[in-house]
């Protein structure tokens, strides 16, 4: 995170992770088509022609506090294929958050568990523990046929210590919710950690509902976290590590 105190701006940054074709470029292109004018940058991709992302992709997301916050975030994605290792090293450098965004078809399951190690490496790398990372996981292509099932999931959830969403990418299923749950995560370790609230007067619950509005989501924030089909909250994994 960076404050800049002057302009009274805070910046974030946010990395979808997960394996090659997972879906994480596609949950990008969706937020940014959900997000409203007023909100959203430009959206950066770079592509090859058969959807592989060569660098990252870039979506920026800017809101004002009511406190008077500027609050810029930075989304982005790491490119999946494993012949790309040190770009996605370097771009979860000082993330904020990561949503990993796993790829439900049954043939995918060895290709996420890759994944997630290479995440776990990486951090570490940048000399971060995972365990202390703001995290949701995603698990994507729920319209496929050979997929994990729902039951599977739920009890996978319920082992782990992150919130685990549903979506199909495509059709911008799931994608906002677990953006939110994204942000939720994120802000209550950043809220740990720098007092947002006493030195900016900054209200993390009504930021996220500000984010979920223009993100055009009609729920309530509590409602779209609930969308989640298990795992913990930031808190309770905090309050986990230090027993
Ligand atoms: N059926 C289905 N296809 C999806 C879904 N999400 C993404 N795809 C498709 O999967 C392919 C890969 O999607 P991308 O978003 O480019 O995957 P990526 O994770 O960015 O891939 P890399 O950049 O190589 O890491 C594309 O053809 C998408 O249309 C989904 O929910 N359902
Ligand atoms: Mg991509």
């Amino acid at each position: 995170m960076q404050i800049d105190f002057v302009s009274r701006e805070l910046t974030i940054k946010l990395v979808f992770y997960g394996p090659a074709l997972s879906g994480k470029t596609t949950n990008l292109q969706a937020l940014h088509a959900a997000a409203d004018e007023k909100t959203t940058g430009r959206l950066m991709t770079l592509e090859t022609r058969d959807d592989r992302t060569l660098f990252f992709d870039l979506l920026p997301l800017a809101f004002r506090d009511a406190g008077g916050l500027a609050v810029r975030l930075k989304v982005f994605t790491v490119p999946g294929q494993v012949i790309h290792a040190s770009t996605r090293r370097l771009v979860v450098q000082g993330a904020d958050g990561v949503a990993f965004i796993a790829d439900s078809q049954t043939s995918e399951t060895q290709h996420n568990a890759e994944s997630f190690m290479d995440l776990r490496d990486n951090l570490k790398a940048n000399g971060i523990n995972l365990k202390r990372m703001p995290l949701v996981i995603q698990f994507n292509k729920r319209d496929l046929t050979d997929i994990r099932g729902d039951d599977e999931i739920a009890k996978l959830a319920a082992q782990g210590s992150e919130p685990v969403y549903l979506a199909v990418a495509t059709q911008g299923i799931g994608v906002v919710e677990s953006f939110i749950g994204l942000l939720h995560q994120t802000w209550s370790s950043l809220e740990a950690q720098h007092d947002l609230r006493r030195k900016f007067g900054f209200d993390s619950g009504r930021f996220l509902a500000r984010v979920a509005e223009s993100l055009g989501q009609r729920h309530s924030v509590a409602e779209i976290l609930g969308t989640c089909v298990g795992g913990k909250s930031m808190d309770e994994r905090r309050e986990g590590g230090r027993q």
